[in-house]
């Protein structure tokens, strides 16, 4: 062979080495991602690493994305953290291991997270964050966040208060259930809250304490609430129906009525809070909407065809109180 040739033959097998090599490496930082050549059919792995079962909210929430993977035709590895960080951490490492196409996750607190989730951009699998986001200065750590305005649920569990007593006279006591210590939801729920309750000093929190958005937590909170203070307590604020749900059991256990003797606000508006609501027990729910499974793996398949995709997805939500309880019941989805 002439070397004239030779030259000309090498320089193409070099330029195409290159060329696949930069095809093949995913970019987890800014939101646009590489297509990911697959096979034919652009199946993905994804592992799911969610924060629990603690909720009425979370089962619908793990039902919509498991189902909208399926539905799809991806892979799901899924691993529920029994709201403990340390287990979402090893679950992350092992889908890393296993070298999943992509990590959905639903951090159970806010910080602590940086070194997993380097670990991943490092492999180059792309992380979704669903439901909660981090605190985390380095956001090229995750590709976007899909979720709720949890400081607006808080605002607007505050202005329907605000409003609905806006003729009372004298102190306001609201106790306050907050949902697990440290999560992206107490903390935003009760800042949104507080920041409405600002401006009209009336409304007081004389209590406030976790629940970690459980029934069961939400029970035994408020039947302690109201052994220190049972006959001054008007509100209670609970950052989710569930502990709601729980306290209207203590309330009507220590001889009150709930909805009446105490006003009851929770967030997430689940078919628990409807019924609470229909009997009369509970005054007001904020909607939380955890159906987003579809709109995420919309998102997913977005990014690995290459498409733009916006950092913040915020999900749409409303305000619904007891007079509208029992048209709505039967139409709701979770
Ligand atoms: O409100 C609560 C659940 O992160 C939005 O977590 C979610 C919250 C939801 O346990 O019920």
């Amino acid at each position: 062979m002439k070397s004239g040739l030779k030259l000309i033959i090498f320089t193409l097998l070099t330029l195409m080495v290159l060329l696949s090599a930069c095809n093949s490496s995913n970019e987890v930082d800014g939101a646009k991602g590489n297509s990911k050549d697959n096979g034919s059919d652009g199946k993905l792995v994804i592992g799911f690493s969610q924060v629990g079962a603690e909720s009425e909210w979370r089962t619908a929430n793990t039902k919509s994305i498991q189902d909208a993977i399926k539905n799809a035709g991806h892979e799901l590895q899924f691993s529920d953290a029994q709201q403990r960080q340390e287990n979402q951490i090893s679950a992350i490492r092992s889908f890393i291991s296993q070298g999943v196409d992509a990590i959905v996750f639903s951090p159970v607190v806010e910080t602590g997270f940086e070194t997993v989730l380097q670990e991943a951009k490092d492999a180059g699998i792309p992380v979704f964050l669903a439901d909660r986001s981090v605190d985390i200065d380095d956001d090229s750590l995750w590709v976007t966040f899909i979720g709720s305005n949890f400081v607006e649920e808080g605002r607007n569990a505050a202005r329907w208060l605000v409003d609905e007593m806006s003729d009372y006279d004298g102190d306001v006591s609201i106790v306050e259930l907050q949902g697990t210590v440290g999560s992206a939801p107490a903390i935003d729920r009760k800042k949104g809250f507080e920041e409405i309750i600002a401006d009209h000093p009336k409304f007081k929190i004389t209590q406030s304490q976790t629940g970690n958005f459980t029934r069961t937590e939400g029970q035994e909170v408020m039947e302690s609430f109201l052994r220190s203070d049972g006959e001054n307590i008007d509100v209670l604020y609970a950052h989710n129906d569930d502990m709601a749900i729980g306290a209207i059991q203590a309330i009507e256990e220590y001889g009150l009525k709930p909805g009446e003797d105490v006003i009851v606000i929770g967030v997430d508006a689940v078919r628990g809070a409807f019924e609470a609501m229909v009997e009369g027990k509970m005054n007001v729910t904020v909607e939380c909407n955890p159906m987003f499974g579809p709109q995420l793996v919309d998102l997913i398949e977005d990014y690995f065809a290459g498409k733009e995709i916006p950092k913040r997805v915020d999900v749409e939500e409303d305000v619904y109180t007891m007079d509208q309880a029992a048209d709505l019941i039967d139409s709701r989805e979770y």
